[in-house]
C-alpha cells in the first residue's frame, strides 16, 4: 500500500511540477522578466499590475472530498491564482496521505471526529476565534447564530476548524423515494405512510413480481450497512424512534442509540425482512451510490435519498433515472411512521470544516491569504459562482430564463459532476461557508416548499452536534464497526437476535461505557440549555 502511494505521488509530483513549470512562464509573479508585456495578462480580473509586484503566496489546497481526483490547472484554479495572486497545488488528502507528512495548508473535514483524530496526530493549526472575526466578519455574523458548532472542534480550549453550518432550509434530509409504477403494478394506489403501509409496499417488491417480467429478480430495499459513520436503514431505525451510533436525549440523559431497547425491535423488524427475501444480500456492501445504480436498474423498489436529489421533477436522482430507464415512474414521500414516530439520519445544523495544516501558523503571510479567499468565498458572489458554479451562461444559468436570483441549472455539456470536475468546479468549493445572504438569493423557492413538506426536521440530530468526545479517538470507530458486524451478523441471520444483548455488553466495556460518560458531561457543561 504504502510502496504504491509513493509512487503515485511521485507521479503526481513530476506531473505539479510540470503544470508548474508551466505556469512559470506566463505568470506575472517571477521576479525576472516582469516586464509586464505578456499577452495573457489581459484576462486577469484583479492584476495588480500597478502595485509592488509580488511573488504569489502558493498554496497547498485539499481539493473537495467528494471529489475523485485532482485535476491540474483547471479553470477555475487558474482564475484563483490571478484574482488573488497565488499559486495552487491541488492535492487529494487521505489518511494516507496525510500519516506520510504532506498536510494540505487548507483542506476541509467533514467531521469533528476527524479534526479530533488529525488535531491528535498534530497536523492542524489552531485557530484564532478572535482573528476569525476580523477576518470574516459578514461569515461570523451568521455562524455566530449556531454557536455551538464552535464547540464541536473546540479542543483543550482551542478552536482547530472553522465550522460551516446548514441553515433551517435543509436540503440534505432524507426522504423515501418510490419507485411509484412498481406500487401500481402490485396494487397499491397510495405511497407508503406508516411502516406497516411500507412493510406491504417492500413485501409486495419482492414477491409480486412488481417489474412483470415474470422473473424473481427484485428486492424490496438495501441498506448500507458498513457506511462510515453508521448502519444503512435510518427511516427504519427512525420508525423505532433511534438511530444507531448518534447520541439522544432520554429525559435529561444522554444514551447512544446502538444500544437501545428499541434498536433490538428495529433489527428484529429488518431480520425478518432479511429472511423472507425483502432485503437485498448486498445490504452489507452497498453505498449510497450503489443503492441509486439498483434503483435505476429496477432491481430494489424505494431507497432513502435527500430531498434536494429527489423531491423535485429536475432534481439530480430523478433525471438520472430519466435518461437511463424513461419508462419508470418515482414518488418522492415522507419517511414511514412508526411505534418511535418517524425520523432518519439527520446531520442538524452541522456542516464540513474548513482546517489549516500545522505549517500554516508560522508563515503569517499564507495565513492572511487564506483568509482573504475564504472571506470571498463565503461573501463575494462572484468568487463563490466560480468556485462552485463555474462561468454564467457557459456552465450554469438561473432556471429561469433571464433570472437574476433563484434556482440555478447547470448546462449542457456540465450537468454530470465529472464533466465539472474537468473544469474545476466544486474542487476548490467549500459549500456551506456561503453567507446566509448568499444562500437566500440562490434559494428555490420549489425546494424550500418540498422541505417544508417532506422533512422530518427538527425530530431529532445528534444531542451533542456530534462533536467529538475527548475518548473518540481511541474508540469511536471500533465500536462503530464492532456495532456494524454485529447488526449485519443479525439481520442476516448468522446470529441469533439475542446476541444483541451479548453486543451490548461488550459495546460498554470496550469503551461505551466511558464515552457515555464523557457524552453526559458534554452535554451538562454545553448543550443543556
Ligand atoms: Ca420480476
Amino acid at each position: 500500500m504504502r510502496m504504491k502511494h509513493k509512487k503515485m505521488t511521485g507521479a503526481l509530483l513530476a506531473a505539479i511540477m510540470a503544470a508548474s513549470l508551466l505556469a512559470g512562464c506566463s505568470s506575472n509573479g517571477t521576479n525576472h522578466n516582469n516586464s509586464g508585456a505578456e499577452p495573457g495578462a489581459a484576462a486577469s480580473p484583479s492584476a495588480t499590475a500597478g502595485e509592488k509586484n509580488e511573488a504569489p503566496v502558493e498554496i497547498t489546497w485539499g481539493i473537495h472530498f467528494q471529489a475523485a481526483g485532482v485535476v491540474e490547472n483547471s479553470e477555475v484554479q487558474k482564475w484563483l491564482e490571478q484574482k488573488f495572486n497565488v499559486k495552487i497545488k491541488p492535492v487529494k488528502v487521505t489518511d494516507a496521505s496525510i500519516a506520510s507528512g504532506e498536510v494540505p495548508d487548507i483542506f476541509m473535514l467533514g467531521d469533528p471526529a476527524n479534526v479530533s483524530a488529525y488535531q491528535n496526530q498534530g497536523v492542524l493549526s489552531s485557530i484564532d476565534p478572535s482573528m476569525l472575526k476580523e477576518k470574516m466578519p459578514e461569515y461570523y455574523a451568521d455562524i455566530e447564530k449556531n454557536s455551538k458548532l464552535f464547540q464541536t472542534v473546540t479542543f483543550n480550549n482551542e478552536l482547530w476548524a472553522i465550522p460551516m453550518f446548514i441553515d433551517e432550509k435543509k436540503p440534505y434530509d432524507l426522504g423515501m423515494l418510490w419507485r411509484k409504477d412498481w406500487l401500481t403494478n402490485v396494487g397499491i394506489a397510495k405511497t407508503p405512510e406508516s411502516l406497516e403501509e411500507f412493510e406491504q409496499a417492500v413485501y409486495a417488491f419482492a414477491e409480486k413480481d412488481p417489474d412483470q417480467n415474470g422473473q424473481k429478480d427484485t428486492y424490496g430495499l438495501t441498506g448500507t450497512a458498513t457506511s462510515t459513520w453508521s448502519s444503512g436503514f435510518y427511516s427504519v431505525f427512525g420508525a423505532f424512534g433511534v438511530e444507531p451510533t448518534m447520541w439522544h436525549e432520554r429525559g435529561g440523559e444522554i444514551v447512544n442509540g446502538s444500544v437501545l431497547p428499541e434498536t433490538k425491535e428495529a433489527l428484529a423488524k429488518l431480520r425478518q425482512w432479511y429472511a423472507d427475501g425483502v432485503i437485498d444480500p448486498e445490504f452489507i456492501t452497498d453505498t449510497q451510490d450503489s443503492y441509486r445504480k439498483k434503483l435505476y436498474n429496477g432491481r430494489i423498489g424505494v431507497i432513502e435519498e435527500q430531498i434536494a436529489k429527489a423531491a423535485l421533477p429536475e432534481s439530480a436522482t430523478i433525471t438520472e433515472m430519466k435518461s437511463l430507464n424513461p419508462e419508470a415512474e418515482l414518488a418522492f414521500a415522507k419517511n414511514p411512521v412508526g411505534p418511535g414516530g418517524s425520523g432518519s439520519w439527520n446531520w442538524g445544523v452541522k456542516s464540513n470544516f474548513v482546517v489549516f495544516g500545522s505549517k500554516v501558523a508560522d508563515q503569517p503571510e499564507k495565513l492572511e491569504k487564506l483568509f482573504e479567499i475564504l472571506r470571498a468565498q463565503s461573501s463575494d458572489e462572484e468568487t463563490i459562482n466560480m468556485t462552485s458554479l463555474g462561468v454564467k451562461g457557459t456552465h450554469w444559468d438561473f432556471a429561469e430564463s433571464g433570472a437574476a436570483s433563484g434556482a440555478t441549472k447547470f448546462l449542457a455539456g456540465f450537468e454530470k459532476q465529472e464533466q465539472r470536475d474537468q473544469q474545476g468546479i466544486r474542487l476548490f468549493s467549500l459549500g456551506n461557508i456561503t453567507m446566509q445572504a448568499y444562500r437566500e438569493k440562490y434559494s428555490n423557492p420549489a425546494l424550500h416548499e418540498a422541505i417544508q413538506t417532506y422533512s422530518d426536521s427538527p425530530s431529532w440530530t445528534d444531542a451533542l452536534l456530534f462533536s467529538a468526545l475527548p475518548s473518540d479517538g481511541k474508540y469511536k470507530a471500533d465500536l462503530t464497526s464492532l456495532m456494524q458486524k454485529y447488526f449485519a451478523q443479525i439481520i442476516s441471520g448468522e446470529i441469533p437476535l439475542e446476541d444483541f444483548d451479548k453486543f451490548v455488553t461488550e459495546w460498554k466495556a470496550r469503551g461505551g461505557d466511558e464515552l457515555t460518560k464523557e457524552a453526559n458531561e458534554m452535554y451538562q457543561a454545553q448543550f443543556k440549555n
